[in-house]
């Protein structure tokens, strides 16, 4: 917990980290173990997300208080409906899980670190299944991983059930530090949580054909790791929605947003304008045109959401005034 949040805990309250949530009550862990928190009739379960720390009020057995978060991943919900859905809160580090196969794809990589950076959670790629790929595709994912973004911590290639695992992520674990896994179904997140922790987290087998996964782990789990710190498994996704996280792309592609400075238009769209320092830069072989694509292409995804978004609270709002006039005689 940090000074912050631990300064906000109520009098005769006590604070307990979420570690599943579902509709109607959170798991919580505290000083007393493992406890059924429910949610006050004012608040929706979709308010509080896992790795939360709660103020709990031990007679009600209810959150009091959600304590100041110092991160809150948040996608896109899936639907027609843009709504945001938190995904977790108070993460130090996103592990952004890819195999060495089929499944490696830069422009959903980019997806994640959009999400992790836009919430200052620090991103790591991790490849596994390298045993699977011959030796030298297994270096040359990691080669185009490392090439994605300069704000990556780090990129690792592990094999998720050799023994030595684990050791790969000491530097991001410890007292105090909680880390989460994300990426597809069967690329090895319950495998790697499992080496970290001793849990017995179902993993399950991949299709034959296109090894895809088989959708495993079914909801989000924290779990505490007895060298400190905590742990996060999630589901895979199917795809990751994205909702603004403008800053976020802007982190990403961090040379490409600061080179686009440099463009003789404000507005320039990087396509066929004079003075582009963009295509300019593609043209010289400074700047990758594959990867110039993807980002135009995610900015502009995510000022679509930004403007339907826009247009939906406006049209709620003119609803809600038309509710409030008396009708006309
Ligand atoms: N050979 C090899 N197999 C691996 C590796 N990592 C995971 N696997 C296997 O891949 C399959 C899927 O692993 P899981 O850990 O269940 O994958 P997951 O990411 O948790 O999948 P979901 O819970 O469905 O999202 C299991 O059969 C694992 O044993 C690896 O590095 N090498
Ligand atoms: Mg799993
Ligand atoms: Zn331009």
């Amino acid at each position: 917990m940090s000074d912050e949040q631990a300064e906000a805990i109520g009098e005769g309250l006590f604070p307990y980290r979420l570690a599943s949530v579902r509709r109607k009550e959170a798991t919580g862990l505290g000083a007393d173990g493992e406890r059924s928190i429910g949610f006050p009739p004012e608040m929706g379960a979709g308010e509080v997300t896992v790795g939360d720390w709660v103020a709990v009020d031990p007679e009600m057995g209810r959150v009091a208080a959600i304590l100041p978060r110092t991160s809150l991943l948040s996608r896109r919900a899936a639907g027609v409906e843009i709504k945001t859905q938190h995904l977790a809160a108070n993460i130090d580090t996103l592990f952004i899980t890819t195999s060495c196969n089929e499944d490696f794809n830069e422009a959903r990589l980019e997806r994640y670190l959009a999400l992790a950076l836009e919430a200052d959670v620090a991103p790591v790629i991790v490849l596994t299944k390298p045993d699977l790929a011959t030796e030298t595709s297994a270096e040359s994912y990691a080669t185009r991983a490392k090439a994605l973004s300069a704000s990556l911590d780090a990129v690792l290639t592990v094999n998720a059930k050799a023994p030595d695992a684990a050791q790969a992520f000491t530097p991001w674990l410890g007292e105090g530090r909680t880390v989460a896994f994300v990426g597809s179904s069967g690329v090895g997140k319950s495998t790697l949580i499992n080496a970290l922790s001793e849990a017995e987290q179902a993993t399950g087998g991949v299709r034959e054909g296109d090894q895809k996964g088989r959708h495993t782990t079914t909801s989000r789990a924290l779990l505490p790791l007895k060298a400190g710190g905590w742990v996060m498994d999630m589901p895979g996704m199917r795809e990751l929605g994205l909702h603004d996280v403008a800053q976020g792309i802007d982190l990403v592609f961090a040379d490409l947003a600061e080179l686009s400075e440099s463009c003789r238009f404000r507005d320039c769209a990087h396509e066929a304008e004079p003075g582009c320092a963009v295509q300019a830069a593609i043209a010289a072989g400074e700047a990758d045109e594959g990867r110039v694509a993807r980002w135009k292409k995610l900015k502009a995804e995510d000022a679509l959401n930004a403007m339907t978004m826009g247009k939906t609270r406006a049209e709620a709002r003119r609803i809600t005034r038309s509710l409030r006039k008396p009708p006309r005689r």
